[in-house]
């Protein structure tokens, strides 16, 4: 019988993992015991008074294991609930020591440990990964010097200027708080209207209505530490930094359709894809990109680097990349891990200090707080996976659960009884300091007025895209607006969109059949103290000096690699094995992963007679799981899936969404019983190709080149077009 291959690869140890180890559990070969370790003879049966009952109170292992289960949940987060996480290790290229004196980035011998978290912002936890929605990209990196968090998304900017608005951002896009509806989706009335008396969301709302929304993988996302950091070098000079992760195999995304689909047929896509990459070997690794930006030129920009609904354009400042995150080890235990796992903003090393941004400032109290409640008590530091690599001293005593049995009388500082330690540590010895910048201010609430252009980065974001990747912003923007009740909500995003580009606005009021309001006054923000003068904030229409930047686009990123990408053969009984053969050979040895889909499930039988694996039957496979598809030749294989209804089905959804298709020259009749069989071009010459992603006939190896040229390119999206495919 055939059997799959793939053994899993062997998955690296780090010195966070090896602290992991004495708190592992592995039950092969062992008896099964109470939690006080007392052997238990019967699991079976609860204990009682005669066969038929009544159970007795006395029985303690059931009273035991009862309770356990009664109180196995915990809250789940706030918000990015929904997560996968993963470890692996971080190494910096070159020395740093000019910009920042944090030791993992000035040792390029050191592997500093790490664990990542990826997320959705509004879902539950059992929630679908192909939400539109931001992806949390959080990383602990467990260095010499004490945990380092850099606690960011995949987005480089956010909905709100001030953390004091979270809880509303939140309210508004979480469920309706009536009806519990809609889950893990932004597409309502609460969301919009909020949206829509917020100006200063203008720009974020640009990137959550893109593709950079709808992420093909967690591993082709960019991230972003969102706010302006500070470095800080060893003689105390502080410069402004901005944290980005590059991804190698590029940003790419999935089409809306397609994700909508991807929800029902598989919504641990993202977490799945993660956990099979790493189990496979195929390590997802990102570059960490840092903006410099020297003190002295804080004022340079025409925008505030206070402000977090603003980037720094990479013409502007280059994002130099000074290191490699590898992700190359799963989780042995969700919960223990991946879902125990607290980030804080606060958890810095010496060499990265805090700017003023009041978003920043505000999640500095945010996140310790969430996890008190979320993990029970002050002494969540202790749990395995939050435990720094570096010993723990300090005074910090008892709270529910503590771990850590502090020897000594002593627990207070100053002390002569415990010879003064814990000491304190000298900036010299790596003690933190905090960088002394100079305040002097009257203390108020308000926001300051160079926040208070809300448009013009919407604009060059917008303006920055492909003519693709426009229409996507077009059709999300109809679509969640679509699902808007309130009409007079609808009108007054359709005036936030005038502002940013009347073309993009015109295009969603055609979609809703509404008329864009005529030169809209410049919105007030609505968050405005009650006292208050509605003038004072007003949005100011800034004409930013940029009106393109090419890193917005994903239409740039990075299309010579077909690593990991899946790709389907239909094949049947029958199939040839050459053609099938030799196209899997050329695509594995670009590291792309091929499964073979068939009728039935195991295994066919090819022309020669040879069993070959299958991976799906079309019963558990769907052309949206897959980056593009194949048809082998044989004549047999060839009659049986030209007559499988769920086979064309499966090559016309490939096709809408914009997929690269080859079939072998035997093999064309089957995209001839597609919707699409009018679009095979005639000649395959390489422009053809990377114009139109299909390619059928030739000898099985220049077709393999072709087809991974194609799939290189991810996808058409000049198929969008015509919208003729009813699949
Ligand atoms: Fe937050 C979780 C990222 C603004 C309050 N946030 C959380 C996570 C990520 C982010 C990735 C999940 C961490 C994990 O995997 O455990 N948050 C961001 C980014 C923001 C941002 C990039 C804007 C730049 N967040 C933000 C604000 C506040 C919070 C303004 C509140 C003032 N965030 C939280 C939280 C969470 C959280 C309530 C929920 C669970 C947790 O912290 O551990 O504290």
């Amino acid at each position: 019988m055939a059997t799959k291959k793939a053994e899993p690869a062997v998955q690296p140890e780090n010195d966070k993992t090896v602290t992991l180890a004495p708190h592992t559990e592995i039950a092969s070969d062992q008896l099964m015991t109470t939690n006080t370790g007392t052997r238990i003879n019967d699991d079976q049966n609860s204990l009682k008074a005669g066969d038929r009952g009544p159970s007795l109170l006395e029985d303690f292992i059931f009273r035991e294991k009862m309770t356990h289960f009664d109180h196995e949940r915990i809250p789940e987060r706030v918000v990015h609930a929904r997560g996968s996480g993963a470890h692996g290790i971080f190494k910096v290229y070159e020395p740093m020591a000019s910009l920042t004196k944090a030791g993992f980035l000035n040792d390029t011998e050191i592997e500093t440990p790490v664990f990542v978290r990826f997320s959705t912002v509004a879902g539950s936890r059992g929630s679908s990964d192909l939400a539109r929605d931001a992806r949390g990209f959080a990383v602990k990196f467990y260095t010499q010097e004490g945990n380092f968090d850099l606690v960011g998304n995949n987005i480089p900017v956010f909905f709100i200027q001030d953390a004091i608005k979270f809880p509303d951002l939140i309210h508004a896009v979480k469920p309706e708080p009536d009806s519990e509806m809609p889950q893990a989706a932004s597409a309502h009335d609460t969301f919009w209207d909020f949206i829509s008396l917020m100006p200063e969301s203008a720009h974020m709302i640009m990137w959550v209505m893109s593709d950079r929304a709808l992420p093909r993988s967690y591993r082709m996302m960019e991230g972003f530490g969102v706010h302006t950091f500070r470095f800080i070098n060893e003689e105390g000079v502080s410069s402004f930094v901005k944290f980005h992760w590059k991804p190698l195999l590029g940003v790419h995304s999935v089409a809306w359709d397609e994700a909508q689909n991807i929800s029902g047929k598989d919504p641990d896509f993202h977490r799945r894809d993660l956990w099979d990459a790493i189990e496979s070997g195929n390590f997802p690794e990102w570059e960490l990109g840092v903006q410099i930006i020297p003190e002295e030129d804080e004022f340079k920009f025409e925008f505030d680097l206070l402000d977090s609904t603003k980037l720094i354009p990479e013409e502007l400042v280059p994002v130099q990349r000074i290191g490699k995150l590898t992700l190359n080890r799963n989780p042995d235990n969700f919960h223990a891990e991946t879902e125990q796992v607290a980030f804080h903003l606060g958890h810095v090393v010496p060499g990265i200090d805090f700017t003023n941004d009041p978003l920043l400032q505000g999640r500095l109290f945010s996140y310790t707080d969430t996890q008190l409640l979320r993990l029970g008590g002050p002494n969540f530091q202790e749990i395995p996976i939050n435990r720094p690599i570096v010993s723990v001293h300090n005074n910090q005593r008892d709270g529910h659960m503590r771990q850590t049995i502090n020897k000594g009388k002593v627990s207070y500082s100053p002390n002569s009884l415990g010879g003064g330690s814990p000491a304190q540590a000298k900036a010299s010895e790596g003690g933190f300091t905090s960088y002394a910048e100079r305040i002097d201010a009257g203390k108020v609430r308000a926001r300051s007025k160079s926040f208070f252009d809300h448009f013009s980065q919407a604009r060059l974001f917008f303006n920055s895209q492909s003519d693709p990747e426009k229409n996507h912003i077009v059709d999300a923007l109809s679509f969640e607006l679509g699902k808007v009740k309130t009409v007079a909500i609808r009108e007054r995003m359709l005036g936030i969109l005038s502002l940013i580009d009347k073309g993009l606005a015109a295009e969603v009021a055609f979609a809703l059949r509404i008329s864009v309001p005529q030169d809209p006054a410049l919105p007030v923000n609505h968050s405005i103290p009650a006292d208050g003068d509605p003038a004072d904030y007003d949005s100011v229409m800034v004409e930013g000096s940029l009106k393109s930047s090419d890193a917005l686009s994903m239409a740039n990123t990075i299309k010579d690699t077909v690593e990991t990408r899946k790709i389907a053969f239909l094949a049947a009984d029958g199939v040839d094995e050459v053609s099938l053969k030799t196209v899997k050979a050329a695509l594995e040895a670009e590291g792309a992963v091929v499964e073979v889909i068939a009728p039935r499930l195991n295994y066919i039988i090819s022309a020669n007679d040879e069993e070959i694996y299958v991976s799906h039957s079309f019963l558990t496979a769907s052309s949206v799981l897959y980056d593009a598809v194949y048809v082998p030749g044989g004549t047999n294989s060839v009659a049986t899936i030209e007559a499988e209804a769920d086979a064309i089905h499966f090559l016309n959804e490939a096709f809408k969404h914009c997929k690269a298709i080859a079939a072998d020259e035997s093999a064309a009749q089957v995209l001839e019983a597609t919707y699409f069989s009018k679009k095979i071009p005639s000649d395959f010459s390489e422009e053809t190709v990377l114009r139109e992603g299909i390619v059928v006939g030739g000898d099985a190896e220049t077709l393999a080149d072709k087809f991974i040229i194609a799939i290189a390119q991810h996808r058409f999206w000049e198929r969008e077009k015509p919208r003729k495919i009813p699949a």
